[in-house]
């Protein structure tokens, strides 16, 4: 998938402050277990963010402000090992295993060219070939739709984070910029500080940010808030269906935003290590990508979030 040319690609809960019958004597409050922490998750008080901005492609305008009740979110890209974990107790079969292929980018290709590999799937998402790349267990599991990806976060009793929440835990307080240290890729110290391709073209790639595709889900540092990732590896499906007039619908502001009622595809953020500045070039935190909730992409990834989280 890329970002303008992948072709076909929650309400927080908020909780109450009191209820019937519960915490009404010091004994029932000391009889209350404290609040488990989400194993590998971040905890996020919620608050408010810019959204968008005034002079970026249509669908990123106009800049707005949004609300976020507290939620909590993986602190990384689901695994390919935690997703073998999910089909081993539940059996799930992708959709990219229903379909008998996925969609997949090798180097050599051209820009914006995909590659239809039958029997590609999260197992082998370049395919059975023997010179095929293998993917990791720490890597973040990929030719997954949104469809899966929205079962595998429910069987853990979380959901996919919405378009809204994915950019306020993705930007750690950073207002406005295209990355979480600023507008470089390179970060202040030098290095670059995120996977997406630095290829002029996709016929080959020097591989400056040390990985031709993929990345193990901790290979480069995580944001301010300890949240890996935040941008390029692999695109993030998010629960929201697109709409190009999402943002323009909450100019006024918006109070935990979760985008149209229906659409065609569902919002992918972030960018992936097949985006280059040349073609796609949005890998960032602006950029809205988008494809049908049952296509399976060697570049699109996923983590959860689980409501009514807070410190
Ligand atoms: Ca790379």
């Amino acid at each position: 998938m890329t970002g303008s040319r992948r072709r076909g690609l929650a309400t927080a809960l908020l909780v109450a402050a009191c209820h019937p019958g519960a915490a009404s004597t010091p004994a029932s409050i000391l009889d209350e277990a404290p609040p488990e922490a989400p194993a590998n998750m971040i905890e996020l008080d919620g608050g408010s963010f810019t959204m968008g901005r005034d002079d970026g492609k249509r669908d990123e305008r106009p800049a707005h402000r949004v609300t976020l009740s507290p939620f909590a979110i993986d602190e990384t890209l689901v695994t390919v090992a935690a997703f073998r974990a999910f089909v081993d107790d539940t059996g799930h079969r992708t959709s990219a295993e229903r379909l008998g292929f996925g969609m997949t980018a090798f180097e050599g290709m051209d820009d914006w060219q995909w590659k239809r590999v039958d029997a590609a799937s999260w197992r082998a998402p370049w395919g059975d070939d023997p010179d095929a790349p293998r993917p990791a267990d720490d890597e973040p599991v990929v030719m997954v739709s949104w469809v899966d990806a929205d079962a595998y976060c429910r069987h853990y009793g979380k959901s996919l984070p919405t378009e809204a929440q994915w950019e306020y835990a993705m930007r750690a307080g950073a207002e406005g910029t295209r990355f979480p240290w600023g507008d470089d890729p390179h970060r202040p110290d030098g290095t670059l500080g995120l996977n997406y391709w630095q290829g002029r073209t996709h016929r080959a790639d020097p591989r400056e940010d040390g990985f031709l595709y993929v990345s193990p889900v901790r290979a480069f540092a995580p944001n301010d808030w300890g949240i890996y990732d935040p941008v390029g590896n692999v695109w993030q499906w998010v629960a929201d269906w697109y709409g190009a007039q999402t943002y323009a619908h909450d100019a006024a502001g918006a109070i935990d935003p979760e985008g149209p009622d229906t659409g065609w595809a569902r919002v992918a953020r972030g960018g992936s290590w097949w985006c280059s500045a040349n073609a796609c070039s949005a890998y960032g935190l602006h950029a809205r990508g988008k494809s049908r909730p049952h296509a399976p992409f060697a570049n699109i990834g996923f983590r959860c979030v689980r409501n009514g989280a807070s410190r």
